[in-house]
């Protein structure tokens, strides 16, 4: 049954059904990656990505790794979610007074339509990485806001609408480097300037060792008849480096700060050739879920190692009720 609020129709959503014999609640598209080295002129690697449907096409900001080893973001469209055409240009940002406003960096986009405006959140440099955020409305002009929050911060992910009036934004505060800890925070705004009211909503580990390091909000989250239903990054450390999976909360409509349900097993971790070897291996890192509001169908579009951009497909109502059943909270 189809569980999704507020969200919209997407009849040309990227679809594979499960294959046959695979009893996962997340599965691969079958022609995985969609990008892979140097899948333009001016970028090494395409990855944890962001897109979203846009006049029965798509939309989407690309993090792109540069050959100056710099990351930064592209913009890209494309006509059925599959194949895209990004850049040829980084994205040209400007400020409030239209002003050039060049990005130092950028990575790890969100991307996500509040009202009529388009929203990108994604890790920047405020002397120190902490969390940038941007708006357009038509895709040419890209207005850099004031960054919600101070260094250091890596990883930033907006709620679709308001709840209780105010603009919700998670967030996982840290430390300048490839940092060794992490839980997801919830912060509010009124207006997109002024943040505060800072909430912890939920930490590393939990039985599952996949998460046992740290962890971070995913794609934006999708709103449900049972809650917030959002995916998040789950990391641990091995003696050959990090490991990122992904799991799902589920979180309470009206005070999402509250985790109702919480994955205890991963829902996809690193096993293919192009997750496991790439410019940093063993890494699945989601960052958008287009959820088709007829039909439950979700396509979550994901980084692989570093280097690759890949999809994978659930239905809500059977993720819904796998993250209930698997729970742990
Ligand atoms: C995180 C971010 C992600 C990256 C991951 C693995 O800290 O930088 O962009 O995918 O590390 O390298």
């Amino acid at each position: 049954m189809n569980k999704v609020i507020n969200g919209e129709p997407i009849p040309n959503l990227p679809w594979e059904e499960r294959p046959q014999g695979c009893n996962d609640v997340v599965w691969r598209y079958s022609r995985n990656p969609l990008l892979s080295w140097n899948p333009i002129p001016q970028a090494a690697r395409i990855f944890n990505s962001a897109v979203l449907p846009y006049n029965d096409k798509f939309v989407g900001v690309f993090r792109a790794d540069q050959k100056n080893g710099r990351a930064t973001l592209f913009f890209g469209r494309s006509h059925d979610g599959l194949k895209w055409e990004i850049g040829p240009d980084p994205i040209d940002w400007v400020d409030e007074k239209g002003n050039p406003k060049p990005l130092s960096y950028g990575y790890d986009p969100r991307f996500v339509k509040i009202d009529d405006t388009y929203y990108i959140v994604w890790c920047d440099d405020l002397h120190g990485a902490s969390i940038g955020l941007g708006r357009t409305n038509d895709f040419k002009t890209f207005i850099r806001m004031s960054n919600p929050l101070m260094p250091f911060n890596r990883n930033g992910v907006l709620f679709p609408r308001k709840v209780n009036g105010k603009y919700l934004l998670l967030s996982r505060p840290s430390d300048s480097g490839h940092t060794p800890f992490g839980d997801i925070f919830l912060s509010e705004s009124p207006d997109l300037v002024y943040w505060g009211n800072h909430k912890w909503v939920m930490g590393k580990g939990g039985s599952g060792w996949w998460q046992g390091m740290k962890i971070g909000a995913g794609p934006v989250p999708i709103e449900t008849t049972e809650g917030w239903l959002l995916l998040y990054h789950g990391v641990c450390n091995t003696c050959n480096g990090y490991v990122y999976s992904f799991g799902a909360v589920i979180l309470d409509i009206d005070e999402p700060s509250k985790v109702l349900y919480r994955t205890r097993d991963y829902l996809l971790t690193p096993e293919k050739n192009y997750e496991t070897v790439g410019f940093v291996p063993n890494v699945v890192f989601p960052c958008a879920n287009l959820c088709d509001s007829a039909t439950g169908r979700i396509a979550i579009y994901y980084g692989a190692a570093d280097t690759h951009t890949a999809l994978a497909f659930a239905r809500i109502d059977e993720l819904i009720d796998y993250v209930k059943s698997n729970s742990e909270v």
